[in-house]
């Protein structure tokens, strides 16, 4: 069955967002060369935070410098390399492997594969804490970290990527879903989230709403979006997420 040309998963509604990929339009980046840039949650709908998934070209490359912005990028295939002024070190990270970049961090990163690339970014303004130094640049590979049962169901496992120290005010989790698994009940909190889905399929509840999601797709969840999933495809379902955290209720 094919779908009318007018019809679309995608749903962008004023506290949760569903972005199915076949709808992606990329929009140019001026960090980032020889590469395909798309912009899938941003302030312009009303986050806290930009995700965007970046397709490199054998030549792409991006740089910058973070600025008063923290930058995590996690390798969803390929690789890249990255280097880090002004040691000019250079770091390799393949397909699992992710970066964080704190604020005022110049950096260069370029495909390292040959063949093409995609990373998957995650950017925020960095909220500093009185009497705590900011996090430093921090490297590491998906299948190093273990992964915890989450409240105790080793069918749904946890992997928190980065340290839960409070000068971290982001986190990136893995979730990994066994068929049939699920959220044990429909979580309300003031952490926003940005995910995509990596592997599998299942369904999503964001407030009122019920979508079928699968591997590609894109979810943005304001702060107290009603969220629940659960993973209804006969494969393990997975996806990564944003979180922000270690900065609840601070006085503005
Ligand atoms: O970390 C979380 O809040 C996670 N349990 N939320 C989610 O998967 N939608
Ligand atoms: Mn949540």
């Amino acid at each position: 069955m094919t779908i009318p040309v007018a019809h679309t998963r995608t749903a962008i509604k004023r506290r949760h967002a569903l972005i199915a990929p076949e709808g992606n339009v990329p929009s140019n980046h001026p960090n980032w060369k020889d590469s395909k840039t798309v912009v899938q949650i941003s302030p312009a709908m009303g986050a806290g935070f930009t995700q965007m998934l970046i397709e490199l070209s054998p030549k792409g490359q991006g740089s910058g410098v973070t600025q008063d912005r923290q930058l995590f990028f996690y390798v969803v295939e390929g690789a890249v390399e990255v280097m880090i002024a002004p040691s000019q070190a250079k770091n390799a990270v393949k397909s699992g492997g992710y970066a964080y970049l704190p604020p005022f961090t110049t950096y260069t990163i370029s495909n390292s594969s040959g063949l093409p690339a995609t990373i998957l970014v995650f950017e925020k303004g960095y909220e500093p804490l009185t009497g705590v130094q900011p996090p430093g640049v921090f490297f590491w590979r998906e299948h190093e970290v273990p992964g915890a049962p989450f409240l105790g169901d080793p069918d749904a496992m946890l992997q928190v990527l980065l340290p839960e120290r409070p000068e971290f005010d982001m986190a990136v989790n893995i979730f990994r879903y066994k068929p049939g698994a699920r959220l044990p009940f429909v979580e309300t909190h003031l952490m926003e989230h940005g995910l995509l889905m990596l592997a599998g399929e299942g369904i999503y509840r964001l407030e009122d709403d019920w979508y079928p999601v699968q591997a590609g797709d894109v979810i943005w969840m304001a702060p107290y979006c009603p969220q629940w999933f659960a993973a209804t495809g006969k494969s393990s379902a997975t996806y990564i997420y944003y979180k922000d955290v270690n900065r609840a209720a601070l006085p503005v």
